[in-house]
This record gives C-alpha cells, sequence and structure tokens, in this order.
C-alpha cells in the first residue's frame, strides 16, 4: 500500500504554514466550493464521503454535524479538540504547525455547514508555540476575507478564538474541555445531554478532532467520491498514523484507512536492526496492546476492533524484545494515575492503587497473589468509571498480563526485572 499525502502534502515546502504557500497548495478552494452549496449540502457531502471522527472514537462526522438542531434560536459552536495528548499520539500537533490553514478553513466551512458564527479551538497548554502559529494563521485568515465578517462575500460572518488550555489531559474528554473553556476546573460531564444539544454554554456544540476538521476541505476540494475511494467499505479516507519507538524512522506517516503495521514498517524502515517486535499499540496506550501476532490487522475502525484493541488515536507505539512490558505498563499507569481528574472513586483510587501493585512488581517486591489483585482492579475500574479515561487506564494492564503473563511471573519471588542487569540472573 502506498502513502496518500492529503493533509501532509505540503509539510516539507517552504513557510508552508503561511497563507501564500497554503493557496499556493489549493488553499481555501473546498471553502469557495463549500460557500456555492447550501449548508445542509455540506452536512451531506461529509456524511456521504464517509468520514468518521479522528480523534479516538471514530464517531461519524457528518451524523454528528447532522445531530445539531436548526431553527432553534440558540447560537451553535463549534470547538475543535486540539488537546493532543494521548500517550505516542503525535499528529494533530504537527498539523497544526506545518498546516494551520488546513484546520482552519475546515473550522470555516464546518461552521457554515452547522451554521455557527462562533469557534473555538482548544489548543493543549504545554505547547505555546502551537498556539501562535495557529493564531498567526487564523489573523492570516481574517486579513484576507476568509475568517469574520462575510466571508469572502458569503453574507456568513464567523469569529474564531484560539484558546490555550493549562496541561491536563483530562481536558481532551469533549465534556471536561467545555468546563475548561468556560473557566471551570476541567472536568467530565455527565452525557446525555451530548455536546450537541446542550454543549459550551448550554448551546448545541460539535466537538471534533482537529483531524477530522482538517479532512474537511480535502472532501469538498476533490469530492466525495474521490475521498470516499480511499480506505475500507466502513472506514473511509487518509488518515495520519503517529510511529513511534524501535522503528528505523518515527515520524507521521499518511495512509489509507485498513493499512496494516507489516505495511507501515515496509514504509519506515522497519523495527531497528538485529531486533524484533515485541508488542506494540494500534491507538495509543488507552488500547489494549497488539503483539507481533497482529502485525497483518487492519488498522482501520472494524480490522482492529474484532482484532480485540481500538484503533483510537492511531498511535502505532512499537516496542522490541529489550522492552520490559511491566515497565512500560508501569509508565503508562503513573501518567493515568497522574492525570485521573479525581471525579469518580474506582479510577481515581483504582489507577492509584495499580501503580503501588505494579512498582512492587517491577522491583521485584510483588507477591504471587498481585496478579489477580491487579486483574481484579482493572475489573472494578472498567465500565465503572465515570468516562473513558478510566476504562483506558486497564486497557495496557488487562492486555499485557493476557499476552505476557509468564514476563509478569518471571518478576516475582524478589527476582525483579528480568530486563535489568543490575537486579537479574537473566544476563548473568
Ligand atoms: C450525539 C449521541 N452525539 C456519541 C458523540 C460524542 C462524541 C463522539 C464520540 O472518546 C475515545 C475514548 C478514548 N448523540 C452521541 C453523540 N456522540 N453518541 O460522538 O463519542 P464516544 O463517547 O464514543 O467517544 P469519546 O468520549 O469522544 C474518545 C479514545 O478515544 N482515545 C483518545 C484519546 C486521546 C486523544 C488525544 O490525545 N487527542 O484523542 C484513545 O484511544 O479512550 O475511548 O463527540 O459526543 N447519541
Ligand atoms: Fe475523572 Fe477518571 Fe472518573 Fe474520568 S474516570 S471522571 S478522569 S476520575
Amino acid at each position: 500500500m502506498q502513502l496518500t499525502p492529503v493533509l501532509t502534502r505540503a509539510w516539507g515546502e517552504d513557510r508552508s504554514w503561511t497563507l501564500p504557500a497554503y493557496e499556493r497548495a489549493e488553499g481555501y478552494r473546498g471553502l469557495r466550493a463549500a460557500l456555492a452549496m447550501e449548508p445542509d449540502e455540506v452536512v451531506a457531502a461529509v456524511k456521504d464521503a464517509g468520514l468518521r471522527g479522528r480523534g479516538g472514537a471514530g464517531f461519524p462526522t457528518g451524523m454528528k454535524w447532522g445531530f445539531i438542531p436548526q431553527g432553534d434560536g440558540k447560537p451553535h459552536y463549534l470547538v475543535v479538540n486540539a488537546d493532543e495528548s494521548e500517550p505516542g499520539t503525535c499528529k494533530d500537533i504537527p498539523t497544526m504547525m506545518a498546516n494551520p490553514h488546513e484546520l482552519v478553513e475546515g473550522v470555516v466551512i464546518t461552521c457554515y455547514a452547522i451554521r455557527a458564527n462562533h469557534a473555538f479551538i482548544y489548543v493543549r497548554g504545554e505547547v505555546a508555540h502551537v498556539y501562535r502559529r495557529v493564531l498567526a494563521a487564523v489573523q492570516e485568515a481574517r486579513a484576507a476575507g476568509y475568517v469574520g465578517a462575510d466571508v469572502l462575500g458569503s453574507g456568513f460572518d464567523l469569529e474564531i478564538t484560539v484558546h490555550a488550555g493549562a496541561g491536563a489531559y483530562i481536558c481532551g474528554e469533549e465534556t471536561a474541555l467545555l468546563d475548561s473553556l468556560e473557566g471551570r476546573r476541567g472536568q467530565p460531564r455527565l452525557r446525555p445531554p451530548f455536546p450537541a444539544v446542550a454543549g459550551l454554554y448550554a448551546c448545541p456544540t460539535v466537538i471534533n478532532n482537529v483531524e477530522s476538521v482538517a479532512s474537511v476541505p480535502s472532501i469538498l476540494r476533490h469530492g466525495v467520491d474521490w475521498f470516499s475511494a480511499m480506505g475500507t467499505e466502513k472506514s473511509k479516507g487518509m488518515t495520519i498514523y503517529s510511529l513511534s519507538g524501535h522503528v528505523v524512522r518515527p515520524g507521521q506517516y499518511e495512509a489509507p484507512l485498513g493499512i496494516t503495521l507489516r505495511e507501515l514498517l515496509d514504509l519506515t524502515g522497519g523495527v531497528r536492526p538485529g531486533h524484533q517486535l515485541k508488542f506494540w499499540t494500534p491507538g495509543g496506550s488507552s488500547t489494549p496492546i497488539f503483539t507481533a501476532e497482529h502485525l497483518d490487522v487492519p488498522l482501520d475502525y472494524e480490522g482492529v476492533s474484532a482484532a480485540g484493541s481500538m484503533l483510537g488515536t492511531k498511535a502505532l507505539q512499537v516496542f522490541d524484545e529489550t522492552t520490559c512490558v511491566v515497565r512500560a505498563v508501569l509508565r503508562w499507569s503513573e501518567f493515568y494515575a497522574h492525570e485521573s481528574c479525581g471525579k469518580c472513586t474506582p479510577c481515581r483510587e483504582g489507577t492509584y492503587w495499580v501503580v503501588q501493585l505494579l512498582r512492587d512488581l517491577e522491583a521485584g517486591q510483588g507477591r504471587a497473589e498481585d496478579l489477580e489483585k491487579l486483574l481484579d482492579l482493572c475489573d472494578n475500574i472498567m465500565g465503572r468509571s465515570f468516562c473513558a479515561l478510566g476504562d483506558g487506564a486497564t486497557s495496557p494492564i488487562t492486555s499485557s498480563i493476557k499476552h505476557f503473563r509468564d514476563e509478569y511471573v518471571a518478576h516475582l519471588g524478589g527476582r525483579g526485572c528480568p530486563f535489568d542487569p543490575a537486579r537479574s540472573t537473566r544476563f548473568a
């Protein structure tokens, strides 16, 4: 399978983030096409193209837009989730740095389609340079008449506010993001009502991931058939996979949905020389891990689910045989315990206790019953937590015990990590 550079097509160009460079790369042609259509026709085009949300859940984008009630007399909002923080996920930040106008154009088209006159782009707090880049693109677009009053003489008005978060992973959860945007501590809200009914300031709100919104202009530019010809039957189009870890050329690879890790590894130079693939995440660390057995799983929403995981953010973190799976899982678990917002007991207390158990295990102080205790804790977090963070925190633990139980057992009985020459007899 080949790479399909659409979102990444101009990443290497001189000053690719500026308006002149974007206009040379067919920039804002999708917006002109959209403004020549009725808003409902734009929604229909995105539905027909089969675009699904690129932030993790794969929810159909056009369907989400279609939930926004029309003629309700309330303001509508678009909120772009640019709070990219899932471990291993690095696609939205490079998109915003190299190609921010594709996002801005997508924002204008989306707002036109859902009849919103104000959009917010919520950028992760730690990345001030990204915030500045997106803000500069919005200012350039405003000066050129793509944003502001009477966009390109169409009679459509749009304000875009770029907002910097304060560095909490939970603010990537859509309702916590809304609370944060409204000035409160970011904690998830009960759903329903979904944001499409009562979102920002209790008004109908579409929340889409950066990549989802940035995928919209190309659909309008090249047409529904062009987009839906890529990918698989139910997972259409191209997408950006973030490859990291023990691969020769880590980075972002744009390819059709349905490509396999084996094919991606061919494009990226493979696992580092002299080593073999041990385990990998298909969709960030919140998704169950895969092993070398899963090299040919199609990386689309259905293929990955059928194989027992989730496509998530398409963050493929690749680990070779030198990696201790217990240590990797401990690092991820520490992250979730730190980022748990504390609102619900199973996640707040459970993520704390799994870290204690994993630390003991990794240090060789675990007891035989700790493995079952870990699984029992995960069982009490999974499905009992208020939002997806709790469930996601259990995924690497339960899946790694399923695939590498022997390696966990090898840490028991005072032996410690078999991968640590200082603590083990494995390398003696
Ligand atoms: C109206 C209905 N709207 C669903 C909307 C909903 C949301 C979208 C998907 O979590 C996953 C999570 C992470 N009426 C609706 C409706 N909606 N039913 O559809 O909703 P949902 O609940 O399926 O997913 P979610 O809450 O958006 C996203 C996983 O992605 N993930 C991602 C993590 C981190 C990042 C990042 O760093 N950028 O994305 C990784 O795997 O675990 O399962 O908009 O409102 N009846
Ligand atoms: Fe907060 Fe965790 Fe509960 Fe989500 S699952 S609401 S992050 S405590």
